[in-house]
């Protein structure tokens, strides 16, 4: 699918100023449409947009401005950097990479996937009426429910897989539906482009947390999606070796109120840890194309497992939005949950593997398996939990890039201690 820039006549000006990154680097923010690479694909738009080589050096690898802040000709004269909470060339790099691979125009770095979604959600005021899927990260919830709720914001959670539910929840002051798609941790597909057209008709925007997907294989934006928030610390950064965020989005008004937020709240990513997500982006396509392959492949062996009694997975036929999923995914991913029917069962899988790792978290090259009721979605009430399937007997894999048969035999040596 070829990627477009709206400004294509600003490519030669990319090229030809490219001695000048750091003042071109902090006008694109400005401008915003410099970061999309002219009808490149998905794998060399992650390895080369906002990746210029470094104006001083030559440094292919962009550097890690390790800078608090930089030095002025005099008044007003800088280099287009005065503070490096405000703006730093590597974390710039890094969100004009982002941007690019959700077909967005701006993109902004936060120190964590939580920041990333409290600073869109500083979209909102007091008095304004938010709409959510029922279905969410732990964390999300909690953020939503215990702390931004005191703020006089108003949450309706509600199961946005049936756009009559969000659109029935509408309201006067509706001014936001944030959906997360496939859902953490029991894998409900919404309807991005039918939700976006409800959501639009009554004037709010939607938020979508594509951190489950990533750019390849999901782009919300495409199905009208106004804003993108990611967890980096999950399939984007890839090797579980730092935790971040990202807001992405297309509006200039509310893109200007984002880094405002940013600027003024400083929830910033460091430089290396911007620098670890742009190593990670590099490899994105052929990552998730491994996760990919070896998520549906897990799904398939549980799937036919006799102490399996239910599985969570959209890539499997029997998942009621397996031809949403097709439609609007470019594949279905490597998280996969599924019940054993007991917590002992569950304590069983988790504590008898041996290549998995029993950790919170996903994404990364290695296969993780955890159990949501008492970790990712432990502040979720349990009656909530109940109704959600994160039953006792729920484990989730996130599975890595090792061999897909070393992975099925762990699960499969460990499911076979169930029972016994
Ligand atoms: O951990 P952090 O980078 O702050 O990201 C929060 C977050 C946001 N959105 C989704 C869909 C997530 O899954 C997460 C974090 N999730 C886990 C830590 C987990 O194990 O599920």
């Amino acid at each position: 699918m070829p990627w477009c820039c709206p400004e294509p006549h600003l490519e030669l000006t990319l090229k030809s100023c490219a001695g000048y990154y750091p003042i071109l680097a902090f006008k694109s923010r400005a401008l915003g449409f410099l970061n999309i690479l002219y009808f490149m694909g998905f794998a060399t738009t992650a390895i080369h947009a906002g990746q210029e080589p470094d104006s001083t050096s030559g440094a292919v690898s962009i550097p890690i401005y390790q800078t608090s802040t930089y030095a002025q000709d005099g008044l007003g004269k800088h280099k287009g950097f005065e503070y490096a909470r405000t703006s730093n060339p590597t974390r710039l790099a890094l969100e004009r990479n982002l941007a690019a691979l959700e077909g967005a125009q701006f993109g902004y770095a936060f120190a964590s996937g939580m920041a990333a979604i409290d600073a869109t959600l500083r979209l909102v005021r007091a008095g304004d009426h938010v709409i959510v899927s029922d279905n969410t990260y732990g964390g999300t919830n909690r953020l939503f429910k215990r702390v931004l709720a005191n703020y006089g914001i108003e949450f309706e959670f509600v199961d946005t897989s049936d756009v009559t539910n969000v659109e029935s929840a509408i309201k006067d002051n509706t001014r936001m539906v944030f959906v997360e798609t496939p859902t953490n941790p029991v894998m409900i597909v919404t309807d991005l482009k039918a939700v976006s057209d409800v959501a639009h008709a009554s004037g709010a925007r939607v938020v979508c947390d594509n951190t489950f997907m990533s750019p390849y294989l999901q782009r919300p934006l495409e199905f009208g999606v106004d804003i993108v928030v990611h967890s980096t610390t999950k399939f984007l950064n890839g090797h579980s070796d730092g935790i971040g965020g990202a807001v992405v989005l297309n509006n200039e008004d509310d893109a200007n109120w984002i880094a405002f937020i940013q600027n003024s709240a400083g929830a910033i990513l460091s430089p290396f840890d911007s620098w670890l997500v742009m190593r990670g982006t590099k490899t994105l396509a052929l990552r998730m194309e491994q996760h990919d392959k070896s998520g549906r492949a897990v799904a398939a062996f549980l799937e036919d497992h006799p102490k399996v009694l239910k599985i969570y997975y959209p890539g499997s036929k029997s998942h009621k939005q397996h031809d949403l999923a097709k439609r609007q995914q470019k594949g279905f991913g490597s998280m996969v949950s599924f019940d054993v029917g007991s917590l002992e069962a569950a304590r069983t899988v988790l504590e008898s593997v041996k290549l998995c790792t029993l950790a919170e978290s996903l994404g990364g090259v290695e296969t993780l398996v955890c159990h949501p009721a008492t970790m990712t979605h432990a502040s979720v009430a349990p009656e909530v939990r109940e109704r959600l399937g994160i039953t006792d007997g729920l484990v989730r894999i996130s599975v890595g890039i090792e061999d897909t048969d070393d992975i099925i035999a762990d699960i499969d040596q460990a499911l076979s201690k169930v029972g016994k």
